[in-house]
């Protein structure tokens, strides 16, 4: 990447807690930038390019003070956070108080004076930085729960601008709301925005209400807006998807079937690979997949890759993979659960593993994207059991995979995926019994209706791709969003 363009003044500028790059330092003391390719960059990168396009967001790194490069039409603004602030704003107030609070409180929320303070500064440092690089009537399109302050702040700074905001996580319920000491500043934080976007219409209604509840706003005729002092604030559901067309491909590739076939036979060709993927994070469900998978081996309806013992006939030989992604390892509620969850695959493969076969196939690594679409080709069943998820691409991009139209998604309830995902085999993930049930109609289901299934999920998955979702959200804003070439 190089960093020598000229820097201008942008008309389109996306706000995000990161950069898609991220600044590394390398063996030899030499620093770079390394490319984090996600969904939402992929997306906005052509309508970011033909607008003269900027990012502004923090590199990833502590401490890290580098000046605004462009590279190839897009401008890339780091804003610096000390490690304090990475403390205090990011793994405190983001993470260890927003996080829990708006998954339906499945951890319990910290609330610490200090860990504001460090949110209210650094979204100051984030409007700013973007009241620096907008263009006169510049549209801004601020991303997620970490710079809730922004749109408002940067309202004061900027009345030009036309401001987006969209939540990526759960808006959550107006009770659960009302317990954050902040919550009217947070609203207005919001309100500060000419379009808020959620991933659903229940985040639409909570916010509908809290706005009137908590900052004084105003019902308008029309039941996506409220009124707030002198303007008019849009509200929408804007579910977000994936880079559908490129997944499909990728898994047709003769490189990723290979692999898919190769995955089974290192698992000793069982008869069936159930699979979950995920952030190693407590909203996910982990445990709760593990602890159906464990019941139903001690109901000896599957065999873990243990088939040397008493089974009855007709039990499955199935084996589990979990990969779960190293994340905010620094907070202390997921070093206790990383412990839990490990504690249970070993008890899990203590019981039913036999040497070279164990029952749960646990990875706690990050694998290439090629790896992880011959895993979803190979499984037969995914299971995606969050608690709470604001959407879950995991379960869209399993759907995406599977050009062959094989393979079973058994989709949480409480995943805002589930409200488009309606051909999955839909659980509760707080009913055990439930879970279980799902997990063994999977294994067994019929694969004239597991392809029926498979074929509607698809339909859905691929015509609402992440094109078309940032399309959807900028022209409601106002933006004409450049076409794919
Ligand atoms: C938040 C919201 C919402 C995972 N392991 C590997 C890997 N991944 C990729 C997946 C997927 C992404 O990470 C995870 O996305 P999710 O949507 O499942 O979950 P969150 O990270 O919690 O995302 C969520 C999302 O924002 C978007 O709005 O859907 O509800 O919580 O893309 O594939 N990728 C690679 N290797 C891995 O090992 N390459």
């Amino acid at each position: 990447m190089t960093s020598g363009d000229p820097v201008t003044a942008a008309d389109l500028i996306v706000v995000a807690n990161r950069l898609p790059v991220d600044y590394e330092t390398l063996p030899d003391g030499s620093t770079g930038w390394k490319r984090s390719p996600g969904g939402l960059v992929t997306a906005l990168e052509p309508t970011l390019r033909a607008r003269e396009g900027a990012w502004v967001g923090w590199p990833g790194v502590p401490d890290v003070d580098v000046e605004p490069f462009a590279e190839d039409g897009l401008t890339l603004h780091p804003v610096k956070l000390t490690a304090t602030e990475v403390q205090d704003y990011y793994e405190g107030f983001s993470n260890g108080t927003l996080w829990p609070l708006y998954h339906d409180v499945v951890a319990q929320p910290q609330f610490h004076r200090h860990w504001w303070r460090a949110y209210t500064t650094v979204n100051q440092r984030f409007a700013e930085a973007v009241a620096d690089v907008a263009a006169h009537g510049a549209t801004v399109w601020v991303q997620d729960y970490q710079l809730q302050l922004v749109p408002g702040l940067l309202r004061e700074l900027r009345p030009d601008l036309r401001i987006g905001f969209f939540l990526h996580i759960p808006f959550p319920p107006v009770e659960l709301f009302r317990q954050l000491p902040w919550r009217t500043r947070i609203m207005e934080g919001l309100l500060g925005a000419d379009l808020v976007g959620f991933h659903t219409d229940g985040g639409v209604r909570n916010f509908h209400w809290l706005a009137q509840e908590l900052a004084g706003a105003t019902p308008d005729r029309d039941p996506e807006v409220v009124r707030y002092g002198d303007r008019r604030v849009r509200l929408g559901a804007f579910p977000i998807s994936i880079d559908s067309r490129n997944l499909d491909e990728l898994s047709r590739t003769d490189e990723v079937r290979a692999r898919a076939a190769q995955i089974r036979s290192e698992l000793g060709n069982p008869a069936k690979i159930a699979l979950g993927v995920d952030r190693l994070d407590y909203t996910k469900g982990i445990d709760v997949r593990l602890r159906a998978f464990h019941e139903l081996l001690q109901e000896g309806r599957i065999t873990g890759g243990d088939t040397s013992g008493e089974h009855a006939d007709d039990a499955i030989d199935t084996a589990m993979i979990q990969l779960a992604t190293p994340s905010r390892e620094r907070v202390e509620h997921y070093q206790q659960m990383r412990d839990d969850i490990e504690m249970s695959v070993g008890r899990i493969n203590g019981e039913y593993a036999r040497v070279g076969h164990p029952a749960v196939h646990y990875i706690h690594r990050s694998l290439p994207r090629e790896e992880l679409v011959a895993f979803f080709l190979a499984a037969d069943v995914m299971l995606v059991t969050p608690l709470r998820d604001g959407m879950n691409l995991v379960a869209k991009e399993y759907v995406a995979s599977r050009h062959d139209d094989g393979g079973v998604l058994v989709l949480s309830e409480f995943a805002g995926a589930a409200i488009e995902l309606t051909s999955a085999l839909l659980v509760n993930p707080h009913d055990t019994d439930g879970v279980k049930e799902a997990l063994y109609a999977a294994l067994t289901m019929n694969p004239d209706e597991g392809q029926k299934r498979m074929r509607t999920l698809r339909r859905q998955v691929l015509d609402h791709d992440v094109d078309r979702w940032a399309a959807s959200f900028l022209e409601t804003l106002g933006v004409k969003v450049a076409q794919p070439e």
